[in-house]
């Protein structure tokens, strides 16, 4: 891929690079995305699903969709974006990699300092004492109660209408201010906060670009479109970069 000299210089020159990476960057890895053509929304309604009341009136069914996605996610590896990013961590003076994904793929691929946004798949809580459930038989399919206090056990990941970790909202929307390079990776940035902080570093000075195969409604906003597959462009950026701060 030919990067724009402004990109590079940019990226060499920087202090503070931060990233927001969502499904796209999994994709490689065989995980489905959620709004492409064959995606998990074509299947599944997301409000039949991704939210808490769905959870209360069918525990079951929803708890046994998080079962089947836990089994796709815990049998997949971490493709060459993956490791390119974990690489990136020991380029920049500060590397902020902010996911929306539950797969836990970014750790596995060597990434020491992960904000997850959205939660992650491998852990589970009691919705009563909050108490954490770590151990959890990927084929019961059953939903599981509290040892403590007989309440339903459910996945700690972010649904619709639910606020998200405060924490890692908070550090993420203050480095994406701060930051000389951001970009936003895979996803789609339909679903908010998360799509504002590409938004947020742009309006903060930063210099943005998307890396992903189509074009996006934040698209206009950001100083490019690395068009391609984050697997296939983040390896060739870091192999590039790497060149460029010899
Ligand atoms: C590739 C590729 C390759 C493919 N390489 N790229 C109106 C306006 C603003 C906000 C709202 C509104 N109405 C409601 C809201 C709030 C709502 C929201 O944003 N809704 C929108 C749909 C409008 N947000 C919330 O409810 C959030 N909470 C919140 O706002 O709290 C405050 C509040 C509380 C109460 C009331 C009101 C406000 C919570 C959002 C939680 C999202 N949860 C999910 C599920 C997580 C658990 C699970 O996995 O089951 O998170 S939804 C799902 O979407 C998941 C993802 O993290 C998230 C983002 O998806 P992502 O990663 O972008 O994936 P895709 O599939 O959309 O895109 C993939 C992209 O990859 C595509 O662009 C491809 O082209 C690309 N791609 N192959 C690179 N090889
Ligand atoms: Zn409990």
């Amino acid at each position: 891929m030919n990067f724009s000299s402004e990109l590079i210089s940019r990226l060499r020159d920087a202090k503070v690079v931060s990233v927001l990476t969502g499904a796209g960057v999994s994709a490689e890895s065989g995980v489905p995305t959620f709004r492409d053509p064959g995606g998990i929304w074509e299947k599944f309604r997301p409000e039949q699903l991704a939210n808490f009341e769905a959870f209360m009136s069918d525990p079951d069914f929803v708890w046994s969709w998080y079962q089947h996605r836990r089994e796709i996610m815990r049998d997949v590896k971490p493709n060459p974006g993956h490791f390119a990013l974990a690489e990136m961590e020991s380029i920049f003076p500060e590397f902020n990699l902010i996911t929306q994904n539950i797969d836990n793929l970014h750790f596995r691929a060597g990434s020491k300092r992960v904000t997850e946004l959205h939660g992650n798949i491998e852990r589970n809580y009691c919705i009563k004492c909050r108490i954490f459930v770590d151990e959890v038989d990927v084929k019961e399919k059953k939903v599981l109660k509290c040892a403590e206090c007989g309440g339903l056990i459910r996945p700690d990941v972010v649904w619709f209408g639910e606020m998200l970790p405060r924490k890692a909202l908070v550090f993420a929307e203050d480095r994406a201010a701060n930051s000389d390079v951001f970009l936003s990776i895979g996803t789609s940035a339909e679903v908010y906060p998360a799509a504002m902080l590409p938004v947020i570093a742009k309006r903060s000075g930063a210099y943005t670009a998307e890396i992903n195969p189509h074009p996006t409604s934040i698209t206009p906003e950001l100083d490019e479109l690395l068009m391609g597959k984050s697997g296939e462009v983040l390896a060739e950026l870091v192999s590039r970069l790497k060149g460029a701060l010899k």
